[in-house]
C-alpha cells in the first residue's frame, strides 16, 4: 500500500530523531474542537496539544491577528521598541493582575527565566551568600526540557543520562505543605510547583495545600513560584488554577494557550521585585515580545475572556467528569479532573492506556496516554455539551472493553 500516511510516518521514522512515539494518525486540519486526518476521518481533540489550542483549533479571530500582523511586522528583535509589546504587557497585566512581565517562547524558557530571576532576586534581595540560593521543587514534577529543568525532574526517564546537572534544587512530596514547612531554610528563595501535576496524571493536591503554602512561603520570605503553564488561562474552569484556592502567586508562569496554539509564546508574571533585579544585557532572547507573538497573545487572551472559555472550561469539565464517573466498567480505578483537565486512570491489570487511546482513536476521538495507565483528556475550551456527551458515549464503549 502507499497510501500517504504510511508516507508521513515512514519518512518521519527515517530522519526525525526519534523522541517521540506518536499515534498512528498524521493530522492535515483543525477547526475548533476538531481535527481531520490525511485520509478525512474526523477526530474529537481530547489532548489540545498538552493544552496550548485551548481557543479551539485555528480561531479565526487569533488567526486574523497574527496574519494582520505578518503583513506589518514579524520581529525587531528588543533592540529596539514595537508597536505591540506595550499593548501586550497592558493587557497580560490587566488580565491577570500581574505588575510586571518578562515575554519569553517556550514554557521552558519561562521556568529557567523565573529560576534565574529568583535566584538573583534571592541575592540582591534577600540577602542570600552568593551560589548558595536553593530552590524547593516537588517530587512527580513536569516543567519541561530543558537541562537545568530536566536536571531536578524525578523521573528517569526525563533526566537519564543527560547530566550533569546544575546544584540548588531540593525535591519534597508534592501536596506535602509539613514536608515544604520542614524544607525552607534560610538560603531557599523559592517554591516551584505546578497546581495540578500534569504529566504525573493530573494530581489535584488536598483541598488547603495551597493556602498553607502560601502562608509558609510568605512567613519565610520565600517566592511561590506557579508553574501554569498548561493549568493556567482558563483550562482548570478559572483563568489562574491559584483562584481555586484564593490565592496569589508571587511569580506566575504561562505558555501554550497564551498563544492560542499559533506560534510559541511564554511569559514570566510577577507581583514584587522578583523582575526588577533584571538589568539590561541580563537576560533576553531573540524572538521574546516580537510584535508577531505579541499580537497573537492578545488576541488569544481576548477570545479567551470575550468569548466567555473560561466559564464554559468549568461548566463542560464539570459535565464531563459526571459523565466520566457514571462509566460503570471494572477497567477503572480513578476518575479525576478539574475544569477540562481530566484524567482517567486504569486499573494495571487493565492493560495499558495506549491501547484505549488508539482504540478512542478508531471511534473518532484523540486522547494521550501518561504513565502507563492513565488516560488525559483536555479538549479545547470551546467544546460543546452535545460534543461532551458525544465524547462520553466513547469513553464508554471503550472502558467497558478490556484490552489487558
Ligand atoms: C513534551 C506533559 C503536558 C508543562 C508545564 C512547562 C512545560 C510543560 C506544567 C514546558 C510542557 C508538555 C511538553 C510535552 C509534553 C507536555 C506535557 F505530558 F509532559 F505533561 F502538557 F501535559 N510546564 N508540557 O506541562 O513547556 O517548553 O514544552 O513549551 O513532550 O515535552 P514547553
Amino acid at each position: 500500500m502507499s497510501s500517504p500516511v504510511v508516507d508521513f510516518i515512514a519518512t518521519e521514522a527515517r530522519f526525525g530523531a526519534r523522541n517521540y512515539e506518536p499515534i498512528g494518525v498524521v493530522l492535515s486540519r483543525g477547526e475548533g474542537v476538531w481535527v481531520w486526518d490525511t485520509e478525512g476521518n474526523r477526530y474529537l481533540d481530547c489532548l489540545s496539544a498538552y493544552s496550548a489550542v485551548s481557543q479551539g483549533h485555528c480561531h479565526p479571530k487569533i488567526l486574523a491577528a497574527m496574519v494582520e500582523q505578518a503583513h506589518r511586522l514579524t520581529l525587531t528583535s528588543r533592540a529596539f521598541h514595537n508597536d505591540q509589546l506595550a499593548l501586550f504587557y497592558e493587557e497580560i497585566a490587566a488580565l491577570t493582575g500581574s505588575h510586571k512581565v518578562l515575554p519569553m517562547n517556550s514554557g521552558a524558557e519561562a521556568v529557567e527565566s523565573a529560576i534565574k530571576s529568583v535566584r538573583k532576586w534571592g541575592y540582591e534581595v534577600k540577602g542570600v551568600p552568593d551560589g548558595k540560593a536553593e530552590i524547593i521543587v516537588c517530587a512527580n514534577n513536569f516543567h519541561g526540557r530543558t537541562l537545568g529543568v530536566v536536571g531536578f525532574s524525578t523521573d528517569p526517564e526525563t533526566r537519564g543520562h543527560f547530566g550533569p546537572f546544575a546544584p540548588g534544587f531540593k525535591v519534597i512530596p508534592f501536596g506535602d505543605a509539613p514536608a515544604l514547612a520542614e524544607a525552607i531554610n534560610p538560603n531557599t528563595v523559592a517554591f516551584l510547583v505546578e497546581p495540578i501535576q500534569g504529566e504525573a496524571g493530573v494530581v489535584i493536591p488536598p483541598a488547603g495545600y495551597f493556602t498553607e503554602v502560601r502562608e509558609l512561603c510568605t512567613a519565610n520570605n520565600v517566592m511561590l513560584v506557579l508553574d501554569e503553564i498548561q493549568t493556567g488561562l482558563g483550562r482548570t474552569g478559572k483563568l489562574l488554577a491559584e483562584q481555586h484556592e484564593g490565592i496569589e502567586a508571587d511569580v506566575t508562569l504561562l505558555g501554550k494557550a497564551l498563544s492560542g496554539g499559533f506560534y510559541p509564546v511564554s511569559a514570566v508574571l510577577s507581583n514584587n521585585d522578583v523582575l526588577g533585579t533584571l538589568r539590561p544585557g541580563q537576560h533576553g532572547s531573540t524572538f521574546g515580545g516580537n510584535p508577531l507573538a505579541c499580537a497573537v497573545a492578545r488576541a488569544a487572551m481576548r477570545v479567551l475572556v470575550e468569548e466567555g472559555m473560561i466559564e464554559n472550561a468549568a461548566r463542560q469539565g464539570a459535565r464531563f467528569l459526571e459523565g466520566l464517573k457514571d462509566i460503570r466498567a471494572n477497567t477503572i480505578r480513578d476518575v479525576r479532573g478539574r475544569g477540562l483537565m481530566l484524567a482517567v486512570e486504569l486499573h494495571p491489570e487493565a492493560g495499558r492506556a495506549r491501547r484505549y487511546c488508539e482504540a478512542l482513536q478508531a471511534k473518532g476521538i484523540l486522547a494521550k496516554d501518561t504513565h502507563e495507565h492513565t488516560i488525559r483528556i483536555a479538549p479545547p475550551l470551546v467544546i460543546t455539551g452535545d460534543q461532551v456527551d458525544w465524547a462520553l458515549e466513547r469513553f464508554a464503549a471503550i472502558l467497558t472493553q478490556d484490552f489487558s
